[in-house]
């Protein structure tokens, strides 16, 4: 302790150290572009409202792709890249669980809009625009509203190879859906939140045919699903149904962005194994059955997990740029 230096050494160490380790998360601000496009939200929001008068699809198809971004290389904008030559991106594979083209229409029209401000030309990211866009359209379906985080950069890379493993699967259990939300740095909580964005949307029959013909050979029918919720699946999911065919994931409020998602659970309305299992399992079944009559306790989990999950792997520096185009790199 008597030499000075060597205090101040080890003090610009440890401060080093914790600047070195200080996640690229701890950059993100909520006031990013206060100088560079100080009216970014606006312009977002006026894109996605239009855009949301004209289809409904919008709204889920929006909410999905920021998840498949954030979970696949981090939320980054790597999942709006079009394949190119021989380099196969994210979207084109066979996970991207056919994401609805009205989503990357509504970030690709809402950076057209930004950069038409001279001011905000070449300033703000596809990921940025992708997390506006998405806080949007949950508000717009009657979700809550929150603000959101700001100053991701768009990825530099994009490969269909990158998204193996990297998103969940309906016939997840609840261990599996656990740690690859953890993975990512999500809590149970943060997951059975974020889980109820199947409020919303559409669902091709071939995700969930095996509940409803062979579950197992004692069960043709999964013994969790609602036997009434059953047939009627059956009814318009026939065994041979033309593929493109795709139905609620929320059959009793399917346009709103509500806590119903909880309370179907409950009921066995459950489209997926991993929704069902929210409540069929007893470690999480306590949180279904909270927000189920809490609508603002599931709102408050909601937007907290939301937020955190626009942090996941975030680009700083030169890990990354903003794009000119949000589906070509560069
Ligand atoms: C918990 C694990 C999850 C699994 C296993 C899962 C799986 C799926 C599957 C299989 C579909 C249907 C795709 C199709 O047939 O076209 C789907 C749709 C959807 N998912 Fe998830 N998902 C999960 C979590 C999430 C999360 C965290 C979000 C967003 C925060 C999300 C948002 C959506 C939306 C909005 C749709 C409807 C898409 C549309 O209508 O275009 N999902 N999901
Ligand atoms: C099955 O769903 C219907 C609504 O579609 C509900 O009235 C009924 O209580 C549910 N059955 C069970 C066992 O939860
Ligand atoms: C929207 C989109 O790009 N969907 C693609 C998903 O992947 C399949 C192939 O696995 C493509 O055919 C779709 O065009």
């Amino acid at each position: 302790m008597g030499n000075p230096g060597v205090v101040v050494a080890a003090l610009l160490a440890a401060l080093s150290v914790c600047l070195l380790s200080v996640p690229a998360a701890a950059q993100l601000r909520r006031d990013y572009y206060a100088n560079t496009c100080p009216n970014v939200e606006n312009i977002v929001r006026g894109v996605v409202q239009t855009k949301f008068r004209q289809t409904f699809v919008t709204v889920p198809a929006t909410l999905r792709l920021f998840f498949h971004d954030c979970f696949v290389e981090g939320c980054d904008a790597s999942v709006m890249v079009a394949s190119s030559g021989s380099n196969t991106a994210e979207k084109d594979h066979p996970d991207n669980l056919s994401l609805a083209g009205d989503g990357f229409d509504t970030v690709i029209k809402a950076k057209a809009a930004v950069d038409a401000v001279p001011q905000c030309r070449n300033k703000v990211s596809c990921a940025d625009i992708l997390a506006l866009a998405t806080r949007d359209v949950v508000a717009l379906s009657g979700g809550p509203s929150y603000a959101v985080e700001l100053g991701r950069l768009d990825g530099l890379r994009s490969t269909a190879s990158s998204v193996n493993g990297k998103l969940p699967q309906p016939t997840f259990n609840l261990n599996q859906l656990t740690s690859m939300f953890a993975a990512n740095g999500l809590s149970r909580t943060d997951m059975i939140a974020l889980s109820a964005a199947h409020t919303l949307g559409f669902s091709h029959c071939n995700k969930f045919a095996k509940r409803i013909y062979s579950f197992s050979s004692s069960n043709p029918v999964d013994p969790t699903l609602n036997r009434t919720y059953a047939t009627q699946l059956q009814a318009m999911c026939p065994r041979n149904v033309d593929p493109r065919i795709a139905i609620d994931m929320d059959p009793v409020t399917p346009r709103t962005f509500d806590n119903v998602y909880f309370k179907n659970l409950q009921q066995g309305l459950g489209l997926f194994t991993s929704d069902q299992v929210l409540h069929t399992d007893a470690r999480s079944r306590p949180t279904v059955n909270a927000w189920a009559k809490n609508t603002a306790a599931f709102e408050r989990a909601f937007v907290t997990a939301m937020t955190k999950l626009g942090r996941v792997g975030v680009k700083t520096g030169s890990q990354g740029n903003i794009r000119t185009l949000c589906d070509v790199l560069g």
